[in-house]
């Protein structure tokens, strides 16, 4: 079947499994958790989900550490668990996309593990092996990885290294061997055959790697990337995908593309050159760091979000689809992040709902974000689990320098903040499960949570369903032009929206105090169609107040 573009009418809910529902009480989240959910999902309103990994995996990286794509990790389920959720999603009209984890695979899988018990079989070509330098005491190079130190590791009793650009447990493939990319049109295909909306490809960037292998000028961070992001033969591979499966089904791709300059987005995206249906770039969660190490954290200005989004909005239009995020499952929450306040949770959390949901794009919703979920606020690293904050706390401990720099950070940014289990009541362990979960749970699950948000009338929840309904088909949304408006506000941000004669017109204040707007009333015409504090119509705006005129 022939691609249609749904996607440009999809709003996309990420589930990160482990984290969503427990349906058995071990204190793990699982697809029939999932299932009992699917009803809320439909009363939110989003028509898609995108289900973080769910495939067989010693879950050192939480599941992007894959040992078998076909077969699902037992504490989520079996595959009858898996279709029966599907046919259960597709009877409510909610398409799904699954994540493609396919630059690397867990040093559990069997390919992995063959390379290694026998360096002549097949599999050692599967996987990028180099001798190490001395006679194989030093790493063949001084490559360093995403989640910190070398991106090398030594197999035992040899003198070959293998390549890991995330953890010693998840080796990278060799995408130079057609093999390899044979078994992974294989995967696609198997997924969709089954029915699969799509796939999200996680570090798609990452899978065609320079070929010399030399060292390369020392960095503090990510040393060696131009090795390794963006490499020579990305894009016919990611075409060699699409003729070959891609394109024989009715489905969508968002590739995740860390470091994706404008310039190589467009050629990911345009339709024309048949690569992926769309990118999550990082531009703006980067607002608030330097030089995209979210550890070196930097404050956030408002006229620095407004030139990212200015880029993006300007910079696929008319060749290419963007897609639109402020969570996911390796961001910390929103609330109190991008210049909110916690003490202002629904104010802000609806203002940059706002802000995301009427540009143009896809929209993406983390789960509980549409309940305003805050950050864990985790008081010591024994309380996390993720291998990345462990990685880096041992680093910062190895390094005064670094120690000092990441100081309290690594509490304050952990991918955990996001993954804290999802706070569907006041009960104990927050309605998530009866067991004492894998992480713990926020405290402030008891006044934030579904069932309060369901029964409050002005909850964040109730925004999103509004805001999801009136955005599902609008033309002006999926088509219109974006212009800036009122500039000169160092802490506003305006834009209109316009198609055939048509406009939106979205105001954001991110002051923290009541703020005249000169010059808003001209754009005040129209209807009032959306706004976070009922009753204002002054050109005063509240604290975090956000304004949708249509006229
Ligand atoms: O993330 C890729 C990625 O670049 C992140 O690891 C990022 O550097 C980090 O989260 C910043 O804190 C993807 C997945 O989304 C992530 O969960 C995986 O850990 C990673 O790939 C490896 O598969």
């Amino acid at each position: 079947m022939k691609n249609t573009d749904w996607y440009k009418d999809a709003v996309i809910y990420q589930i990160y499994p482990r984290s969503f529902c427990d349906s058995n009480n071990d204190g793990f989240g699982d697809i029939k958790g999932i299932i009992s959910k699917l009803d809320y999902l439909k009363e939110l309103g989003v028509n898609c989900v995108w289900l973080s990994p769910i495939y067989d995996s010693p879950q050192q990286d939480n599941g992007y550490d894959i040992s078998d794509y076909y077969k699902i990790y037992h504490r989520f389920g079996t595959m009858d668990d898996f279709d029966l959720m599907l046919s259960e999603m597709h009877k409510r009209g909610i398409r799904l996309i699954m994540d493609l984890v396919v630059n690397h695979t867990s040093d559990q899988h069997h390919w992995f593990k063959k390379a290694i018990a026998d360096p002549k079989s097949k599999y050692h070509d599967y996987y990028i092996f180099k001798e190490g330098r001395k006679n194989g005491k030093k790493p063949p190079n001084n490559w360093t990885g995403f989640f910190g130190g070398t991106t090398w590791e030594k197999v035992s009793g040899s003198s070959e290294y293998y390549l890991h650009l995330f953890t010693k447990g998840q080796p990278d493939l060799n995408w130079e061997n057609p093999e390899v990319r044979k078994e992974v049109k294989d995967i696609m295909t198997f997924w969709f055959e089954k029915g699969v909306d799509g796939f999200r490809c996680d570090v798609i960037t990452l899978i065609s790697k320079k070929q010399d292998f030399k060292s390369r000028f020392p960095t503090l961070a990510l040393c060696g990337k131009d090795a390794f992001v963006n490499g020579p033969r990305l894009h016919e591979f990611l075409q060699e995908l699409n003729r070959e499966v891609i394109s024989k089904y009715d489905v969508m791709t968002v590739g995740e593309t860390v470091f994706s300059s404008l310039k190589e987005a467009k050629k990911l995206v345009d339709p024309k050159r048949k690569e992926l249906t769309m990118i999550f770039n990082f531009d703006h969660t980067d607002t608030d760091n330097h030089m995209g190490v979210k550890y070196l954290k930097k404050k956030f200005k408002v006229k620095n979000l407004r030139k990212v989004v200015r880029k993006w909005q300007y910079g696929l239009r008319g060749c290419g689809w963007n897609s639109l995020f402020i969570e996911n499952h390796d961001q910390r929450r929103s609330v109190g992040r991008f210049g909110t306040n916690e003490n202002y949770r629904k104010e802000g959390a609806k203002m940059l709902a706002t802000l995301y949901f009427f540009l143009q794009g896809t929209p993406f919703i983390y789960e509980g974000q549409e309940i305003g979920m805050t950050n864990a606020h985790f008081k010591s690293i024994d309380e996390i689990m993720d291998i990345e904050s462990h990685n880096m706390d041992n680093i910062a401990k190895s390094n005064r320098l670094l120690g000092m720099l990441m100081k309290d950070t690594i509490l304050e940014v952990s991918r955990d903040n996001a993954r804290t289990p999802m706070q569907w009541d006041d009960s104990e362990y927050a309605g998530f499960s009866k067991a004492k979960p894998w992480l713990r749970i926020t405290p402030n699950y008891k006044t934030i949570n579904v069932k309060e948000s369901l029964a409050d009338a002005d909850s964040i929840f109730h925004y999103y369903q509004k805001l999801i309904k009136f955005r599902i088909g609008n033309e002006i949304i999926k088509n219109g032009t974006y212009h800036e408006i009122l500039t000169n506000y160092k802490k506003l941000f305006a834009y209109q929206r316009i198609y055939k004669g048509k406009e939106l017109v979205v105001f954001c204040s991110f002051y923290q105090e009541d703020k005249r707007i000169k010059g808003m009333k001209k754009y005040m015409t129209g209807k009032l169609i959306l706004s976070n504090y009922e009753g204002n119509t002054s050109d005063i705006l509240k604290p975090y107040e956000c304004r949708v005129y249509y006229r």
